[in-house]
C-alpha cells in the first residue's frame, strides 16, 4: 500500500528532523491535560466525597492514579497556569499574582519543547495568563476569567468571536472539532481549561436545582475563631460577610444590568430566572439573620457549586467517550487537575490562596493505560512545578535543566526508581495582597506532617501546624514549648528551599522576620 508507505515515510523524516529515534516516535502517546478553575478535591466522589456525583473524573481515578498530596506552590490561577507552563515556581517564571502582569511568553514553555519534539499543541478553554498562547499550534481561549453563558472566546491570530450556548459544552465542542480536524500524523498534546467551578458559579439550565434535597453539613470549622492566626482573622472571603446575596448567590439579580446576567439569551434568562426567583422568594419569607443567614448561604453556595461541577465532569465523560468511540482512549494519557484547591465552607471561607491545606492542595487524577496500573495512589509530596516535566517525560521530550521540578512519572508507575529519595518538603510563596480577600503574602514548607508558614507586608507572624494532631490547622503552635526544636528544623529547611529555588525576595524577609 502506497498511500501507508509515504505517510510511513513522512513519519521518519518528521522524526529524523526533531531528532527523535522511531521507536520514541511509535510509543509516544498523545496527552490530554483537563484543568479546571477552584475545583475542591474535597468535592471530588474520587477523593472521599459521598455527597457529590463526579463519576466521570471518578472514572480517570479508578483507571489511573489519583495524587493524595498535590501541592500548588501559590493558590491562585494565573500564577498556577503560569507554573503548568514553565515547571517553575512563581518568583522565577515572573507571574505571581493574576492582575499587574503580563505572563512572558518569551521563557522556555513546555508547549514550546512539546512543539520542538513532535507534539502537535492546542490550548481551548480558559486560559487566564493576560497573553495570548504562545507554543501552541491551536488556540480558542477565554478572554481573562471569560462567561458561564454564551461566552466569547479569542481564536487564531487575536480575533474574538461571541458564541451562543454554555461554557462547558462549548469548550468539549471545539475539544473535539480540534482532535477530530489535527493532523494525525503527530501525537498531540491539548489543555483543556474549563471555566467550571469558578466564583460566581453559575449552572447550566440542566443542573439547575440538582443538589436542591441535599442538605451539606457544616465542616468542624465553619465557625472557626481563627484564634492564634493573625492573617486568617483578617481575610475577606467568608461566606458570612463576603459572599454577596446577589451576585454569588443570585438572588434578586437585575437581568439588565448585572454583569454575566445580561449575557442570557430571553430563553435561557426564563428558565434561570423562574428557579433563582424562588430561591429568592425563600430567603425572603424565612426573614433570616445571624448564623441561620449565614447557613442558608452556606447551603446555597454549595447548591450551586455542585451544579456548575455537574457540567464539568459531566462534559469531562463526553470528552472519555469521544476518546473511545474514535479509538484514542489506548494512546492518549488523560490528566484532570484543577488549578487550586478551594473552601467549601473550612474556616468558614470560600476562595483560596492561604497555605492551608484545602487550597494549598489540588485534585490531581491520571489514566495512562499500559503504563499507570487502574487504582493507584500517591500519597508523595507532589507539587505543581512537577507537572510540566512530567508531561515532557511521558512524551519522552528532553527536559530543560532549568526546570524546578521533577518527573513523578517514577511514581506513577511504581518503578524501582521510584524507590530513589522524593521531596520530603514542598515549598509554597503567595503573593497577592490586598485584593482580592485581603490574604496577606505569606511564604512557607509543608512536609508529612508539619506545615510552618510566615505571613509578612504588615500580618507579620508565624504559624506552626502539626497536621498529624490537628489535620484541620485550628490551632497555631508556633512558640509554644516543645516545639522549638522542630520550629529551627523547619525553619532550616525552608532557608535551604529559598536558596534551592532562588527566592532572593524571600531570603530577605525571612532574615528580617521576627521570631515570635
Ligand atoms: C475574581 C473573583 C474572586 C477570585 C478572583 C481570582 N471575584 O476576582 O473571588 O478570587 O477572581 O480567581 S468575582 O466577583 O469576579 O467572582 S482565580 O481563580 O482567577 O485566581
Ligand atoms: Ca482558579
Amino acid at each position: 500500500n502506497f498511500s501507508l508507505f509515504r505517510s510511513l515515510l513522512s513519519l521518519l523524516v518528521i522524526a529524523g528532523a526533531c531528532g527523535i529515534s522511531v521507536a520514541q516516535t511509535a510509543a509516544r502517546p498523545n496527552i490530554i491535560f483537563i484543568f479546571s478553575d477552584d475545583h475542591a478535591y474535597q468535592g471530588i466522589g474520587a477523593y472521599g466525597n459521598k455527597l457529590v456525583k463526579t463519576p466521570n473524573i471518578d472514572r480517570i481515578a479508578r483507571e489511573g492514579a489519583l495524587l493524595t498530596n498535590n501541592i500548588v506552590t501559590n493558590s491562585i490561577c494565573g500564577p498556577s497556569r503560569a507554573t503548568l507552563l514553565t515547571g517553575k515556581y512563581s518568583h522565577t517564571n515572573g507571574y505571581k499574582r493574576n492582575d499587574r502582569t503580563r505572563f512572558d511568553t518569551n521563557q522556555t514553555l513546555l508547549s514550546k519543547t512539546l512543539q520542538q519534539s513532535g507534539y502537535q499543541t492546542a490550548w481551548i478553554g480558559k486560559m487566564h495568563l493576560n497573553s495570548l498562547p504562545a507554543g501552541f499550534d491551536y488556540w480558542n481561549v477565554l478572554p481573562d476569567q471569560g462567561s458561564y453563558y454564551n461566552p466569547d472566546f479569542v481564536g487564531q491570530p487575536n480575533d474574538t468571536t461571541h458564541y451562543t450556548g454554555y461554557v462547558s459544552d462549548l469548550i468539549t465542542k471545539f475539544s473535539v472539532d480540534w482532535l477530530e480536524k489535527r493532523e494525525n500524523t503527530k501525537p498531540f498534546f491539548l489543555i483543556v481549561g474549563h471555566k467550571a467551578t469558578h466564583r460566581e458559579w453559575l449552572p447550566d439550565l440542566q443542573d439547575l436545582g440538582a443538589y436542591d434535597n441535599v442538605t451539606f453539613p457544616l465542616p468542624s470549622n465553619f465557625y472557626d475563631d481563627y484564634k492564634g492566626r493573625t492573617a486568617a482573622m483578617q481575610q475577606d472571603m467568608s461566606i458570612e460577610k463576603t459572599m454577596r446575596l446577589r451576585q454569588d448567590l443570585k438572588v434578586d439579580v437585575d437581568y439588565e444590568k448585572d454583569g454575566a446576567y445580561k449575557r442570557f439569551t430571553p430563553e435561557q434568562k426564563k428558565v434561570f430566572k423562574a428557579y433563582y426567583d424562588k430561591v429568592g422568594k425563600e430567603v425572603a419569607d424565612k426573614k433570616l439573620t445571624g448564623k441561620a443567614l449565614t447557613e442558608w448561604k452556606y447551603q446555597r453556595y454549595l447548591r450551586d457549586y455542585f451544579s456548575v461541577a455537574n457540567s464539568l465532569d459531566r462534559n469531562i465523560g463526553k470528552l472519555l467517550d469521544y476518546l473511545d468511540k474514535s479509538g484514542l482512549s489506548k494512546n492518549t494519557v488523560v490528566i484532570y487537575a484543577s488549578d487550586q484547591g478551594f473552601y467549601l465552607g473550612e474556616h468558614g471561607w470560600f476562595d483560596k490562596r492561604f497555605i492551608y491545606e484545602e487550597s494549598l492542595k489540588t485534585p490531581f487524577v491520571i489514566r495512562y493505560p499500559g503504563v499507570i496500573k487502574p487504582g493507584k495512589k500517591v500519597e508523595d509530596l507532589i507539587v505543581n512545578v512537577d507537572w510540566a516535566p512530567t508531561v515532557l517525560n511521558i512524551a519522552g521530550a528532553k527536559i530543560p535543566s532549568d526546570i524546578q521540578g521533577k518527573s513523578f512519572l517514577p511514581l506513577l508507575k511504581d518503578d524501582q526508581t521510584a524507590k530513589a529519595p522524593w521531596r520530603k518538603e514542598a515549598y509554597y510563596h503567595y503573593y497577592e495582597f490586598p485584593e482580592p480577600h485581603h490574604v496577606y503574602p505569606h511564604f512557607g514548607l509543608r512536609t508529612s506532617r508539619y506545615k510552618l508558614a510566615y505571613f509578612y507586608g504588615g500580618a507579620d507572624s508565624w504559624e506552626l501546624f502539626d497536621l498529624e494532631k490537628d489535620p484541620k490547622e485550628g490551632s497555631n503552635i508556633y512558640g509554644t514549648p516543645g516545639t522549638e526544636k522542630i520550629t529551627a528544623d523547619l525553619k532550616e529547611k525552608l532557608k535551604a528551599l529559598m536558596k534551592e529555588y532562588k527566592d532572593d525576595e524571600a531570603l530577605k524577609i525571612l532574615a528580617g522576620a521576627k521570631s515570635i
